[in-house]
């Protein structure tokens, strides 16, 4: 098969490529990280370790926004994830930031956190990472206003980092209440067939979640 995906159902940025193969219709072998065999292929392709990796043909493509990109110009199936005219483009790669930069990487610091040691806990970081989140979550309500997808299209490069930026996310640091439109978009999202699928196959690893998988998506 062409395309292999090092990779774990539980994590973040593997669902945010799962995604997008599942929006495509893509055939791939999942290389699933928990196996010790895989997981000696996977560092010895990527000594920097971090997943999901992906093997076209032999060709090594890496960082989950750039896979889709690829899978986009290669793997084409009924979607379109980055759109042809530079100008929408342009808006669902700056959605795409935003999810990976502003939402990603602080929920990544406070569940990371949890998993150290007591003694190397680093609670000024994570005080940080929770405001990151409590803005990011504000400035996000206002730019879905009238938005059923991110960037104001269609479905896209951006929603695939939104849908488990965002699951994760709100599991971490809750979105308040007033937040409706967030709540609606995660709602939408979770309600995605290709992201309902990813949850689905990453349910047997809730108890991976450091801070107690919360009872409900
Ligand atoms: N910039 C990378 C981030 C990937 C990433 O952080 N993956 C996490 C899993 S969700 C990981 O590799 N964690 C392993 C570690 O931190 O050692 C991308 O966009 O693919």
């Amino acid at each position: 098969m062409s395309l292999q995906l090092y990779a774990h159902p539980f994590s973040s940025y593997c669902q945010k490529v799962l995604i997008a193969l599942y929006e495509h219709g893509a055939a791939f072998e999942l290389r699933m990280l928990e196996d010790p065999q895989a997981k000696a292929e996977f560092a010895a392709l990527w000594p920097l370790k971090r997943f999901p990796l992906l093997v076209d043909d032999g060709a090594v493509v890496l960082e989950a926004s750039i896979i889709i990109e690829h899978l986009d110009l290669h793997h084409r199936g009924a979607a379109r994830l980055v759109p042809l005219e530079a100008g929408p483009a342009l808006q669902v790669r700056m959605m795409d930031r935003f999810f990976d930069n502003y939402v990603m990487t602080p929920m990544q610091k406070i569940v990371g956190d949890a998993l150290r040691p007591a003694a190397d806990r680093d609670p000024f970081g994570v005080a940080e990472a929770r405001a990151m989140l409590e803005s990011a979550y504000r400035w996000l309500n206002d730019a879905m206003a009238g938005r059923e997808w991110a960037a104001g299209g269609g479905f896209s490069l951006a929603d695939c980092a939104a849908a488990p930026a965002l699951f994760y996310a709100d599991w971490t640091h809750a979105i308040a209440p007033g937040l409706d439109e967030v709540h609606a978009y995660r709602r939408r999202l979770l309600a995605r067939p290709s992201f309902a699928r990813a949850v689905g196959e990453a349910r047997p690893y809730r108890s991976y979640f450091p801070l107690g998988a919360p009872d409900r998506d």
